[in-house]
């Protein structure tokens, strides 16, 4: 039998008794929160998708001087318990607590300290894992449209954003919005990987410490530079650099199928035997894509590139048992756009694991 286990990833809006219940009847079993709301004083954001936002950005960061409180994550987790599902995951951290970490600005000692507070809080919590995406740009340059299968609304790349990017925005979002005018000057990418390293020797002891593993997301879109700034994992191999830089199990992946199947290098089930073999994989982002950054579009679970059977067949064999969420899905035509594309992709997923586990 797999461990493998069923998971749901609900945005801060969504951290609902109704979307719990939702997720549980989908046969979930865990969820992953995400506590950064992306959404905050955004223009062009519904809230029923995922977000896209415009070369502005997805919206405004958070409070700088409220690191989510111990209570609110017992809360939440406690509430999470009560519908029967267990919380797996916090999944971002808010680049109003740690933007000067990735922009290595004139906070980034006190940010690493909100950093260490906030994992020895989610430990406190009883909370396993904090995934992370170590990145300047974050996840932009992405655009909407009738992508998937029937026309289905799905999100995609069409090509490259070099737009470079405004003072005050990190992670594309805006956490300064007094800043002067002008823009984030490019950094090399050597220089990255000098923060990213500074960054993973000094937190992974202490969430080693707190019972939590940290873990990270590949670069989405994965190119080698998104508005003029360098990205860190957009090959599969990168992955690798990154667990090289603290070998400890508290320094693990987010593993975002998609991401890995939109690199123009390697191949989507090879990644999925190297890194589950390493037991280095916290949680899976199980989505599917057609094409290669920069061109490629989101799709429904079934009909992208990846043969996610054969996925979850490698996955069993290294005996990964930890959670899968869908990510993100294609809208679907009716009341409940997003639910009914998550309800959809849990139902594939719940099929594959019974199916492999029959085999
Ligand atoms: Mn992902």
């Amino acid at each position: 039998m797999t461990q493998m286990k069923l998971g749901l990833g609900l945005y801060r809006h969504a951290l609902t008794r109704d979307n719990f219940q939702f997720a549980r009847q989908a046969g979930a079993t865990h969820i992953v929160a995400h506590l950064v709301d992306y959404f905050h004083g955004g223009g062009h954001n519904p809230r029923d998708n995922q977000p896209t936002g415009t070369e502005l950005g997805w919206g405004r960061a958070g409070d700088p001087n409220r690191l989510w409180p111990l209570e609110e994550l017992v809360g939440l987790r406690k509430e999470i318990q009560a519908a029967g599902l267990e919380l797996e995951a916090i999944e971002n951290f808010d680049p109003a607590h740690w933007h000067d970490i990735l922009l290595d600005g004139p906070k980034r000692k006190q940010q690493m300290e909100n950093v260490k507070t906030l994992i020895r809080r989610l430990g406190q919590a009883g909370i396993p894992i904090m995934g992370y995406n170590f990145s300047i740009a974050g996840v932009c340059g992405r655009t909407r449209g009738p992508y998937a299968r029937g026309g289905a609304e799905s999100v995609g790349m069409e090509g490259p954003l070099d737009a470079p990017m405004p003072n005050g925005m990190v992670w594309n979002m805006v956490y300064d919005p007094d800043a002067s005018e002008g823009c984030v000057p490019s950094i090399s990418s050597e220089e990255l990987w000098r923060r990213l390293g500074e960054f993973l020797r000094e937190i992974t002891p202490v969430a080693a410490e707190s019972g939590v593993r940290l873990a990270a997301h590949p670069d989405d879109p994965p190119l080698p530079t998104m508005r003029g700034q360098p990205r860190l994992v957009y090959q599969p191999r990168h992955y690798q650099r990154l667990l090289d830089l603290a070998p400890s199990p508290a320094n693990a992946l987010e593993f975002c199928l998609g991401s890995l199947a939109e690199m123009t290098e390697g191949d989507v089930c090879e990644a999925v035997d190297c890194y589950s073999q390493q037991g280095r994989i916290a949680y899976i982002h199980f989505r599917n894509v057609r094409g290669k950054a920069p061109f490629y579009r989101e799709t429904f679970v079934d009909e992208g590139d990846v043969d996610m059977l054969r996925v979850l067949r490698i996955l069993k064999k290294n005996h990964y048992d930890g959670v899968l969420i869908p990510d993100h899905t294609p809208q679907m035509r009716c009341d409940a756009p997003w639910h009914a594309g998550m309800a959809y992709a849990l139902g594939y997923m719940r099929a594959g694991l019974q199916w492999i586990d029959g085999e």
